[in-house]
């Protein structure tokens, strides 16, 4: 089945720039690595850049006058334009460099929520969230006395918009905070059409990027969206370094989060004044490597086209539904028809804890859990799921494989 697959490019070229992708998990059995949705690998354009930064012109950013230091400088903002780019930002200020995902939101909800949100106030969540879209709102809800909602989930794994329309007409939202793309579910939300929805109610919209921005086209000037976050981790760059994007005119009216170096103008014993975008927001010594480790994942990225990594895992999340069907007492979670390349499943009378020990036995790593996602399985009535994700380099012959060693771990059971 497998052989009649068509890929929009050249998967052996794409596999062999990853050099983790080529070695044996365990002797004799080779790795297949489906746990994309938690950190994807990195080809060795971007392990190079940060290799030859330290090498040849590490230095730190923004302070010193000599050659090094404006070299590594000139390195660091230039991902930054890239970045922009990549996400279709008016300008590089919008572009603040955080340590991922999580920190985004915190910083999001420790500036502009600690300065605007108030008792009476609502700030609509919803309940497929990551725990870094729910716990930073009810860190901040505890202390500031607003209210905060999760919009529901229905049977078919997409959000409650009926209910979205009546809490944006009946209630007092400021804030609506969203993944685009669940990381259990698959689910991609209408974020444009809620964006805009959220905006005629006179509410802000923050759009959680984790799962979309590595894997599909995510235009911020097209979403129209407030805020986005995301992580770098997760698409070809190297962990502890993501993105907040926010609108400038937001962005220059929130104070600042982190005190310290950078994010000054001047200091005097009395107080201090901010320096402009981004660096208000970016507090001492960055992760400079990998910020341009960052820039060398959005060329890998951008080179191979995002449209065509979209089609490709599409297609290889198609064929791993129609596969992972086949499987007897097998549920599969999720039925959005637009979904990203996440497979959560559950098999019956087996923990999705064993699942993913009998599937790494064979090779396949695969994540078992609640995926920080502890409210959704709880509306699932589930405690964990087994979850296989993919990612640009992933083929269908190792869908196979996952599927072959799901049959053999029911086997073992049955003994
Ligand atoms: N939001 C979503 C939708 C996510 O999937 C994740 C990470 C995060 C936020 C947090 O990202 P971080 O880089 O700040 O940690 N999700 C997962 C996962 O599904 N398995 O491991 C991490």
């Amino acid at each position: 089945m497998s052989s009649t697959f068509d890929f929009p490019y050249e998967i052996d070229t794409i596999r062999a720039d990853f050099p983790i992708l080529h070695q044996d998990h365990h002797a004799g059995v080779p790795l297949v690595f489906l746990d994309n949705a938690a950190s994807s690998q990195k080809p060795t354009a971007v392990i190079e850049a940060m290799n030859t930064y330290y090498r040849t012109i590490h230095a730190n950013v923004h302070r010193g006058i000599h050659k090094l230091s404006e070299a590594a400088t000139a390195a660091y903002e230039d991902a930054r334009k890239k970045v922009q780019k990549f996400i279709h930002a008016k300008s590089r200020r919008e572009i603040i460099f955080t340590r991922g995902t999580t920190e985004g939101i915190n910083l999001v909800a420790q500036t502009w929520g600690r300065a605007n949100l108030q008792p009476g106030d609502v700030v609509i969540s919803t309940v497929m969230e990551h725990h870094s879209n729910i716990v930073p709102w009810q860190i901040l809800a505890a202390e500031k006395g607003f209210t905060l909602k999760y919009l529901p989930v229905l049977p078919d794994g997409t959000l409650d918009l009926e209910q979205y329309t009546r809490w944006l007409r009946d209630e007092n939202v400021k804030l609506v905070t969203v993944m685009h793309a669940s990381n259990v579910l698959g689910t991609v939300n209408p974020v444009a059409k809620m964006a805009q929805m959220a905006h005629d109610a006179g509410a802000l919209i923050l759009v959680d990027g984790a799962q979309s921005v590595p894997h599909l086209p995510v235009d911020v000037q097209s979403l129209d969206c407030d805020f986005l976050v995301f992580s770098g981790h997760k698409m070809a760059a190297p962990t502890g370094i993501g993105v907040l994007y926010g609108k400038r005119d937001l962005l220059e009216a929130m104070p600042p989060w982190l005190g310290g170096g950078d994010m000054i103008s001047r200091v005097t014993l009395e107080g201090s004044t901010w320096n402009e975008l981004p660096y208000k927001f970016e507090a001492g010594t960055p992760a400079i490597a990998e910020v341009i480790g960052l820039g060398a994942a959005v060329d890998y990225l951008s080179a191979l086209s995002m449209e065509k990594i979209h089609a490709h895992e599409q297609a290889i999340t198609r064929y791993a539904l129609e596969r992972l069907a086949e499987v007897p007492n097998v549920t599969v979670y999720g039925q959005s028809s637009e979904r990203g390349a996440v497979a959560a499943f559950t098999v019956k009378n087996i923990h999705a804890h064993d699942v993913a020990q009998l599937l790494d036995a064979e090779g396949v790593a695969v994540r078992a859990g609640h995926h920080c996602a502890m409210p959704l399985h709880d509306f699932l009535a589930i405690p964990a799921t087994a979850r296989a994700s993919f990612y640009l380099y992933n083929t269908p012959q190792e869908v196979d494989i996952f599927i072959a060693a799901l049959y053999k771990a029911q086997k073992t059971f049955a003994l």
